[in-house]
C-alpha cells in the first residue's frame, strides 16, 4: 500500500541519489546487507503541452533486480532483471497541471530462476540463530549491489513513432553495405520515412526511402578497434530517419560499418586478424557501488588506453549505455556478457531457460547496433559438465544466434574440457584458468606446462579460436615480498608472466586473446578467501596501479607496436 501516498507519510525516509546503489551510501550495516524490497519515490511536474498530442514514456535503464513502478498511486509496469532497460507508456497516468509522484519498489533477492541465480537459506535452529534469520547465498564473486543504478527518463513521442531501428553492416570491396529495418510503434502501421546516412561531419552521404532496404556507401570508412587502425579508428556514421507523419519527427542512430567473423583459429575484424589485449572488469566503485558514474567511466577508458587494452568483457552483466557509447566512440572491442553468471544444475530448468532467453532478447535489443560489440557471451562459468547443460546451453546459444547472426556467440567456460557438455555449441571459446592460484598456489613454475597442455587439448577437441578470458592472482596493494609469496604484488607479476610465456607461443596458433582478471579490485560478499573484496585488480579499487599494471602496460604496448621480445618475461623486463 506504500504506493498510495508519499513514502515520507508512512515512516522515516532516507535521501537516496539515483543513479547509485543504496548499499554503501549510509553508515548502516543493515542497509548495506539488506535483502528484500526497498522503496523509492519522488515528485515531478511535466510540460502541460505533452497532454495534447504526445505519448509520454518512462524508461528505467536499470533497477536491480525486480521492480514495480506506480505513477500517482496507479500501477504502471514491472520488470524482472537487474541490468537492462525497461519502459512503458505512462501518458494516461500523469497529471499535466499538478504535481506527479512516481513510486518504485525494488527487490534484490536472487533465486534459482533469476540471472544471476542465488538462493535464500533460512536458519531455524533457535539456539544458534535469532528468529527469522536467513542469508542470501550468492553463486557469483561480486557484491550484490542493488537499487536504481542508471538513468530514469521521461520522454515523448508523437502518436505514431519509431520503436526500433535495426542495422546490419557488411562490406564488399571498399563499399559498405547497411541493411536496415525501421520498426514502427504499432505493427501494421504504414509509415513514410526519409532515410539519410550522415558522415562524422554531419554531411549526408546517401539517401533512401522506405522502412527497409540495403544502402551502399562507396569508399566507406570502417569502424576499427583503436589499436588496429591507428589513423582512423572508431569511425561512426549516423543513420537519420525523418518520419513523415502528421508531424515531422527525427531519429538518429549512430553506427559503424564493420564485420566480425571467426575461422577455426582466428578472430577477424573487417577480415583482418584481431588479437584481443583485454581485461575483465566490473561496474564497481567506492560509495556508488554499481551506480552510473560518468567521471569514473572517463577515467577507466583513459586507464585502459594507458595500459594498451583494446578489448574488455562486460563481466558478468551488461554495462551502462553511457559506458558502451564510449566503447563505440573510442574504438574498444567488447565481449558483451549477459548476467548468466554462476549457473548450476538446479538453475537449468524451463523457467530459468525462458528468463535467460528473455534477458538475451533485451540485451541484443539494446546493443545490436553497437560496432564495439564483437561477441555475445551468454554466461560465465556455468556448471557445463551437468547433463542438463547440454539442452540448456544448446537452447540459449541457438536462440542468441537466431536473434543476431552477425556476431559470434560464446559462454565463458571453467569446466574441465574432458567433461564439459556445452562448448561444442559456441563459435569461439573463452576459457578461465587460475593455475598457480586456486591450484598449486605459490608454484608459478607449473603454469607453462599445465596451461599449454590444457589449451592445446581444448583446441584439438573443438577446433575453434580461444580467448583466455581470465587468469590472475590476488595482490594486496603495498604488500611486497621477494622472492614472491602469494598475495604480494610480486607474486601477481610472476603469475601473470608465467601465463604470458604460454600466450607468446599460442598466439601464433589459435589463441586470439588474453584478458587479465581483473582491471581493478572490486567488492565481493564477505568470505574467508576475500580481504574486503577481490584483490585481483592490476589497479586498486581507487584506480592506482599495482606492479602488475606496469607489466601489462609494457606487454600490451609492445604487442601493439610489434616490438614484443617473446623471450623476456615478467620482472626481468623493465617495469
Ligand atoms: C572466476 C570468476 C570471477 C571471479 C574470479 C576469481 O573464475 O569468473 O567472477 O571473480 O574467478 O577471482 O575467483
Amino acid at each position: 500500500m506504500w504506493y498510495k501516498t508519499s513514502l515520507s507519510k508512512t515512516g522515516t525516509v532516507i535521501p537516496m541519489p539515483v543513479p547509485s546503489s543504496y548499499n554503501d551510501i549510509t553508515q548502516d550495516k543493515e542497509l548495506r546487507d539488506f535483502v528484500g524490497w526497498v522503496w523509492y519515490d519522488r515528485e515531478f511536474y511535466v510540460d502541460s503541452n505533452w497532454k495534447n498530442d504526445k505519448i509520454v514514456h518512462l524508461r528505467i535503464e536499470s533497477a536491480h533486480y525486480n521492480a514495480i513502478v506506480w505513477i500517482n498511486s496507479h500501477f504502471a509496469f514491472n520488470h524482472s532483471g537487474g541490468h537492462l532497460p525497461f519502459e512503458g507508456e505512462v501518458s494516461h497516468l500523469l497529471n499535466y497541471f499538478t504535481i506527479n509522484r512516481i513510486t518504485i519498489a525494488v527487490n534484490n533477492t536472487l533465486t534459482p530462476t533469476t540471472l544471476p541465480p542465488g538462493s535464500i537459506k533460512y536458519e531455524r535452529n533457535s539456539k544458534r540463530y535469532p528468529r527469522g534469520y536467513f542469508v542470501q547465498n550468492l553463486q557469483m564473486d561480486f557484491f550484490n549491489y542493488a537499487g536504481i543504478h542508471r538513468h530514469v527518463w521521461l520522454y515523448t513521442t508523437p502518436q505514431i513513432y519509431i520503436h526500433d531501428i535495426i542495422l546490419k553492416t557488411s562490406t564488399t570491396g571498399s563499399t559498405g553495405l547497411v541493411t536496415y529495418l525501421v520498426v514502427p510503434s504499432e505493427a501494421g502501421n504504414t509509415i513514410y520515412c526519409d532515410i539519410q546516412v550522415l558522415d562524422k561531419d554531419g554531411k549526408t552521404v546517401v539517401r533512401a526511402t522506405g522502412i527497409s532496404g540495403t544502402i551502399m556507401i562507396p569508399n566507406a570508412n570502417l569502424w576499427w578497434p583503436y589499436t588496429m587502425n591507428k589513423t582512423s579508428p572508431a569511425y561512426l556514421y549516423t543513420f537519420r530517419v525523418v518520419l513523415l507523419a502528421d508531424k515531422i519527427d527525427v531519429y538518429r542512430q549512430p553506427f559503424g560499418i564493420r564485420t566480425v567473423a571467426v575461422t577455426d583459429d582466428q578472430l577477424l575484424i573487417n577480415k583482418k586478424p584481431f588479437y584481443c589485449l583485454g581485461v575483465g572488469r566490473h561496474e564497481d566503485a567506492d560509495v556508488r557501488g554499481k551506480g552510473l558514474d560518468l567521471p569514473l567511466i572517463a577515467k577507466d577508458f583513459n586507464l585502459m588506453k594507458w595500459l594498451g587494452v583494446n578489448c574488455f568483457r562486460t563481466s558478468h552483466y551488461p554495462y551502462s549505455e553511457d559506458l558502451m557509447d564510449q566503447a563505440d566512440q573510442q574504438g574498444f572491442a567488447v565481449i558483451d556478457e549477459s548476467p548468466g553468471v554462476g549457473i548450476e544444475g538446479n538453475n537449468m530448468g524451463s523457467a530459468s531457460l525462458a528468463h535467460h532467453q528473455e534477458v538475451m532478447r533485451e540485451m541484443i535489443h539494446r546493443d545490436k547496433n553497437r560496432p564495439s560489440v564483437i561477441i555475445w557471451s551468454v554466461a560465465n562459468e556455468p556448471q557445463s559438465y551437468r547433463p542438463e547443460a547440454e539442452h540448456y546451453f544448446g537452447a540459449v546459444v541457438n536462440f542468441t544466434r537466431q536473434l543476431d547472426a552477425t556476431r559470434p556467440v560464446t559462454f565463458v567456460m571453467n569446466a574441465d574440457f574432458t567433461n564439459d557438455r556445452a562448448a561444442k555449441f559456441v563459435d569461439i571459446l573463452c576459457i578461465n584458468r587460475y593455475y598457480g592460484w586456486y591450484s598449486d598456489n605459490g608454484h608459478t613454475e607449473v603454469i607453462p606446462l599445465q596451461l599449454a597442455y590444457d589449451l592445446d587439448s581444448i583446441y584439438n577437441l573443438h577446433h575453434r579460436p580461444i580467448i583466455l578470458a581470465e587468469y590472475g592472482a590476488d595482490a594486496i596493494a603495498g604488500l611486497h615480498r621477494d622472492p614472491s609469496v602469494s598475495f604480494s604484488e610480486e607474486y601477481q607479476v610472476d603469475l601473470l608472466a608465467a601465463n604470458h610465456k604460454v600466450f607468446n607461443k599460442l598466439r601464433h596458433k589459435y589463441l586470439v586473446g588474453e584478458m587479465v582478471w581483473n582491471f581493478a579490485d572490486f567488492q565481493t560478499a564477505q568470505n574467508v578467501k576475500r580481504v574486503a573484496g577481490n584483490k585481483k585488480g592490476i589497479l586498486t579499487r581507487q584506480r592506482q596501479p599495482k606492479l602488475a599494471a606496469f607489466l601489462i602496460r609494457s606487454r600490451y604496448m609492445a604487442i601493439n607496436n610489434g616490438t614484443l621480445n617473446e623471450d623476456v618475461c615478467g620482472r626481468s623486463i623493465t617495469l
